[in-house]
């Protein structure tokens, strides 16, 4: 990729430039743009011969995105989707050879530095890490957050990208970090397509910088289309920009400034960021660029031709308003360079472009080839020395003669030989058993590692300090406790803030900030309006610049407007980025047993299921849940927590170490001990448990009882199997739906840590209801388990 000096040089001064350094500027956008497009051409044409899976390209978004890369600076942020590479290669944030390393889906960090080869084509990022698992200088880079595929997904965390300047301007605190931020000087630019405008994440997002008067610049690439889908089926009046107007800063008051350019208009292009993110990055007022009039030369995606769904009318529109087109066009018109040069530049980015390519596909292909001979090697040698030789050589022939034989090939051949000679024992044989042995190693770490940080800030590493309680210790209230917590955490660290509905001004609705915003201020004590999804997405994104934000869902019920945004974006960081970026966002919210469908609900599979990579944390109490924020503050790794609604009200003693204990993850806690049967639950149900041990006791009944208070991570030194070694019996219990957490830790019990063995009566399982728990009290107690359930389940365990 070539570059220029002068790329950089606002428009408005181009005109104090000489003619030759104008031109070259102009010709190395040129050049960019040719680039771009040749890129998508060839990558296309390695996806229809085979070579790769699925393309998805950003022909006909060229221009735009050069002339956005103009005013992207050191520190600024990109949200953005599939449609980038060309803002990408002109910032330097990527290149035509990660461009291929991630459409043959190379799975290695420094080929395909965004995924590792994980992600699709069109998906990326920059590496905020280093290889450590610490933060790089993010203000002396460029930075992209990782991109995800559901459509407006970026927009959530693009909000909290942009509010971290406002943090780091605003709090003088802050501003010894300048490996984050300098005063908040840095644009988070958002892109999205016209068609995914029409989500709700996209709304909400708007609405959400606009309240906050945030650095936040979106840009919208119209193209009239989403997929086969026309701009009229997509968004009222068929113009984003036209229905946003309302959001227009006038003398009403604050809002946006809203900005409409043609996408092949070069100069236009130029001017309109030039003066947008001038505006966006000295008042932090957000801006919208609404870019119209762009095309799709190839259509959406490999996936399909835009021919069935596009008017001839409409491709030819296309053909002409191709935004390298008329760029040429005014190149020439212009007198600024002739065709022939034009010619030369794109010829040569033709060139430039498959030589990338074939450099990469080599490099992709070259470890893979010695991998196969080696294997059809070692099978050739396990046929001499085995008595199924032909079954062997036809699979090392059928391996020689794929191909583009990948590892999968490889893999196969050598599970399929060691199945075939699974009663022989030869020294081929164990050879190459080690050989898979390192093959299955590797793989593990290209495709299955980092679900976590794993660095040496894990929440895992951690070391624990137990809570002190001096003799006099004072019963509080629960809240008091976790507000006491996060007194100490504001108190220690400047860069922790806390966000929700109703958490700044009344301290949340159970008093846990209660005098926070008080005492450390608005700006890191606040009030947000009634958005889940962004609120996460506000969390993710000041996470990913070094602030630690604790974003509260008020209710566990309605986590599941946030779920998409944690469970797309925040759980599949680490993991998504081989550890190139991460989020240390501590989710708090508070559920399980209150009163009504809306506000006792206890979906707790759901979040298991959906937020591997995400630890989900069910203290029984506030002093466990703040051992649990005091430890997570710590580390380097996402978490959900969730208190007991019913728990707030309850006396505690409070610790005398508030600030400073803390409480490890995968760890349970044996609340009772007991000889007959072991009982598994977390959170509210704890106290049923209890009460219902009240009565087997009474009967003769001695149980144990666990409260599994982590459950992602679970009892990770398999205590629980050695209670279930004792008592030989086992009930898991809480008040999802059956079969939800209770099957999950069921599963880990009797599979994970080989419970079954030790099992004398079926494991059980004793859940709420199917359906949502009804209104009241009586509602309360025919749609969740009952101290009686829990008493004549048991009894039908032991068999009394
Ligand atoms: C939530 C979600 N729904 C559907 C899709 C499938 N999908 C991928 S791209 C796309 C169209 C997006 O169109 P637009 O936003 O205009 O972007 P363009 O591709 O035109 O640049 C759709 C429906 C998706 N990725 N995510
Ligand atoms: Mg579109």
């Amino acid at each position: 990729m070539s570059s220029s000096k002068n790329l950089n040089t606002p428009v408005n001064e181009m005109n104090q430039l000489s003619f030759d350094d104008f031109k070259q500027i102009i010709l190395t956008d040129f050049r960019i743009a040719n680039e771009s497009r040749q890129a998508s051409l060839l990558g296309r044409k390695e996806v229809l011969t085979g070579k790769a899976k699925f393309g998805i390209f950003g022909d006909g978004k060229e221009l735009a995105q050069i002339a956005m890369a103009k005013v992207f600076r050191d520190g600024d942020f990109r949200s953005g989707y599939y449609r980038d590479q060309t803002f990408m290669f002109a910032t330097g944030m990527s290149n035509v050879k990660e461009f291929f390393a991630q459409l043959y889906a190379m799975p290695d960090v420094d080929a395909e530095p965004c995924s590792a080869g994980r992600s699709m084509n069109g998906h990326f990022g920059t590496r905020s890490l280093d290889e450590f698992g610490n933060w790089k200088n993010l203000t002396q880079m460029k930075n992209s957050s990782a991109d995800i595929s559901p459509t407006a997904g970026q927009m959530p965390r693009l909000v909290g990208l942009a509010q971290a300047s406002k943090l780091y301007r605003n709090n003088s605190d802050l501003h010894q970090f300048t490996n984050f931020s300098i005063q908040g000087n840095e644009v988070a630019f958002g892109t999205i397509g016209n068609a995914s405008t029409s989500e709700g994440h996209f709304f909400e997002s708007i609405n959400a910088a606009g309240v906050l008067q945030i650095p936040m610049a979106i840009s919208i690439w119209d193209d009239g289309y989403g997929i086969s889908v026309h701009a009229k089926y997509q968004t009222t009046k068929e113009n984003i920009s036209e229905i946003l107007k309302g959001f227009q800063r006038d003398e009403k008051g604050a809002g946006y400034e809203i900005f409409r350019v043609k996408g092949w208009d070069y100069v236009a292009l130029c001017e309109t960021y030039e003066k947008a993110i001038a505006i966006c990055r000295e008042q932090h007022v957000p801006v919208m660029i609404h870019v119209q009039e762009l095309t799709q030369p190839q259509g959406h995606s490999t996936s399909g031709s835009h021919e069935r769904y596009k008017s001839k009318e409409r491709l030819e529109w296309e053909a002409e308003y191709d935004c390298i087109k008329q760029f040429r066009e005014w190149i020439v018109s212009s007198a600024i360079a002739t065709e022939e040069e034009l010619n030369t530049i794109e010829s040569e980015a033709k060139k430039y472009v498959r030589d990338c390519q074939k450099e990469i596909w080599e490099s992709f292909n070259a470890p893979i080839k010695n991998e196969v001979q080696e294997v059809v090697s070692m099978l050739e040698q396990l046929a001499n020395e085995s008595a199924y030789a032909s079954s062997i050589l036809e699979l090392s022939n059928k391996l020689k003669s794929t191909s583009d034989a990948i590892r999968k090939d490889n893999v196969m051949a050598i599970r399929k030989a060691l199945r075939i000679t699974r009663n022989e024992d030869s020294t081929a044989r164990r050879e190459l058993q080690i050989w898979l042995n390192h093959q299955n190693e590797a793989n593990a770490d290209r495709y299955n590692s980092y679900l976590f940080t794993n660095t040496e800030h894990s929440a895992m590493n951690v070391t624990e300090i137990k809570a002190q309680y001096s003799e006099d210790a004072a019963m509080v209230d629960g809240r008091e406790v976790v507000q006491a917590c996060f007194d100490a955490a504001f108190a220690r660290d400047p860069r922790v803030v806390a966000f929700g509905e109703d958490v700044g001004k009344i301290g949340d609705v159970n008093q846990g900030f209660a005098g926070l915003q008080e005492k450390y201020g608005e700006i890191r004590i606040s009030d947000t309006g009634i958005r889940e999804a962004t609120i996460i997405g506000q969390g993710i994104g000041l996470a990913m610049r070094g602030l630690r934000p604790i974003a509260e869902i008020q209710y566990l019920d309605y986590l599941l407007y946030g779920l998409q945004t944690m469970s797309d974006d925040l759980a599949s960081l680490s993991w998504r980025t081989k550890a190139g970026q991460k989020a240390p966002l501590i989710v708090r919210t508070r559920g399980h047993r209150l009163e009504g469908i809306w506000h006792s609900g206890s979906p707790i599979g759901m979040i298991l299921h959906s937020l591997r990579g995400v630890h989900v944390l069910v203290p029984r109490n506030m002093t466990q849940a703040a051992g649990f924020y005091n430890t997570l503050l710590k580390s380097d790794e996402p978490a959900l927590v969730i208190e007991c609604l019913n728990g707030y009200r309850l006396k505690e003693q409070m610790p005398d170490n508030i600030g400073e204990f803390t409480l490890p993850l995968g760890k349970p806690e044996v609340l009772k001990e007991g000889n007959d049967i072991t009982i598994v639950s977390y959170g509210s149900t704890l106290r049923i448990a209890e009460e219902a041990i009240v009565e087997l006791n009474s009967m003769g009944i001695s149980v144990e009882l666990i409260d599994v208070q982590s459950l992602l991570p679970f009892d990770i030194h398999h205590s629980i199997v050695e209670s279930l070694k004792k008592t030989n019996r086992i009930l898991f219990l809480d008040e999802d739906v059956p079969g939800g957490a209770t099957s999950y830790m069921m599963q880990q019990v009797l599979e994970e840590q080989k419970g079954y063995y030790y099992l004398d009566a079926p494991a059980r399982t004793l859940s709420a209801k199917a359906h949502r728990p009804a209104y009241g009290t009586d509602g309360d107690y025919f749609s969740k388990p009952s101290v009686d359930d829990v008493v004549e389940v048991v009894m039908e365990i032991v068999g009394s």
